[in-house]
Order: C-alpha cells, then structure tokens, then sequence
C-alpha cells in the first residue's frame, strides 16, 4: 500500500538531490493495452521517474484498466493528471488535485474539486494540491476549449509569476506550467525561470516538448519534472535518446 505522501516526499528528496524528474503522460484514450510491451520497454530503458495518466476527455471507466495494464509493466509510481472526476481511480498511487488557477471559471477552480470528494477513495491515494497554469502557446489547446478559459499571455510575465505566487500562498504542493498538449511550442525558458526563482515548491511544465534540447532547455531554465506525452506517442524512438 503507498504510504501516505509517500510520492510527494520522494519527489522534494529527489528535487533536492539534483535529480531532473521526467513523466511519461498516457492517455488512456490513445493507449493500447494489448501493444504496449514495446513501449513501457522503452519506458523501463529510459531517465523517465514517473508515469501520468489522463486526458482532458477520456472515455468513462478506461482509465482504471489502463493504470492496472500500466503497473503490470513497470514499477514507476502512477499518478493521475485527470481532466475530469470520471478519470479518479485508486488503481493510482496519487492523483495531481489541479485547480486551473490561470483561468477564472469556478468549475475549474473549486466546483469539479468539490465533486470529486465523494469519489476519492481516502485510503490509498495520495492526493497532491497542484496549481494548473495554462499559457498560451500559439494554437487553441483542448484544456482551453474543455475548461471554457483563456490562457495567460506569455508575453505577461508578471501575471503569470503572481499566478504562482498566489498558488504557493494558497497551501499548493506544486505548480504546473502548461502549454497545452501537442503544443506548437513549450513554455518558453524564460517563462520557467522567473517561475522559478518566485517560488519555493516543486515546478513542472509540460506541453510541446519534442526533443532532448527542448527538455534541458526546461530543466536548466529550472523546471524540476517535466512532462512528455505527443512526442512519446508519435516516436517512441525519442525513448532511445533518453536511456539511462
Ligand atoms: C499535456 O503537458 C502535457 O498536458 C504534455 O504535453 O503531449 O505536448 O507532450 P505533450
């Protein structure tokens, strides 16, 4: 049984040890259950820490089969970046409790949360407060279009470092700079290291990560775990670039 914070206290050790942290993000809509020895192959092979499992829409009651497939192929911890209360499972180790706190609609900031209580089973999961920053990245992501929000400009770099800010001051675990899945671009460098420097809890980014400069990039600009998940699916040769 995951003990509790058992995740998130392996995840500030590893932060302060120097260790760049790296999340395969599955979508249980695209993931094939019956191909994915190759893959997880491939992921076992590889620097990744952690595996992400969840999609701004996934088809009901998928994603609990998918993480049990995905645990009988690795032993890396699973936590579930759910776009929706349907994806909450304690087939995971923990759950990312994001509130989208770029935007200004209630669902995503407190309503959905509330929703979700009566489905968190209590006992196993661990649950890790996380502050959801999308920015803008050059087309219209499906987190825009499903949570019916704007994203922060990334030429504001004031609003966006508040925004972190006031996600620390808030009690968050985490802040989560977004920019969107099968981004045109990632958030900009720039962009992670006045982010980083604001402020003292773990900072992930993911979105549009596409190749290994893209990913120092993120991690010399100060990002402390970074998620991959379009560039995985669409050339799971890119795992043989990050062998360990
Ligand atoms: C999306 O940040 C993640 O929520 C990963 O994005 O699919 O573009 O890697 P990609």
């Amino acid at each position: 049984m995951t003990q509790k914070n058992a995740i998130h206290d392996n995840l500030l050790n590893s932060i302060t040890a120097g260790k760049r942290l790296l999340a395969v993000l599955i979508d249980p809509d695209k993931f094939c259950v019956q191909n994915s020895n190759g893959f997880f192959e491939k992921v076992n092979a590889s620097v990744a820490t952690h595996i992400f499992v969840g999609g701004s829409t996934v088809e009901d009651h998928r994603t609990a089969p998918v993480i049990k497939a995905i645990k009988s192929h690795t032993d890396l911890p699973v936590v579930l970046f759910p776009g929706d209360v349907t994806q909450l499972t304690d087939n995971a180790d923990a759950l990312l409790f994001l509130s989208l706190i770029s935007g200004r609609n209630p669902d995503y900031l407190i309503g959905k949360h509330v929703d979700a209580v009566s489905r968190i089973p209590r006992t196993t999961l661990e649950i890790i407060s996380t502050g959801y920053i999308l920015i803008e990245s050059g087309k219209t992501t499906a987190v825009e279009k499903v949570t019916n929000t704007r994203p922060l400009s990334r030429h504001d770099l004031e609003t966006i470092v508040n925004t972190a800010t006031a996600g620390e001051l808030l009690g968050m675990k985490m802040i989560y700079l977004e920019a969107g899945s099968g981004a045109p671009e990632p958030i900009p460098p720039a962009i992670i290291s006045a982010t980083r420097k604001a402020i003292s809890i773990p900072l992930i980014t993911g979105g549009g990560i596409r190749n290994k400069e893209q990913l120092e990039d993120a991690y010399n600009a100060g990002a402390d775990m970074v998620v991959i998940g379009t560039a995985f699916e669409e050339n799971e040769a890119f795992f043989n670039q990050l062998k360990k």
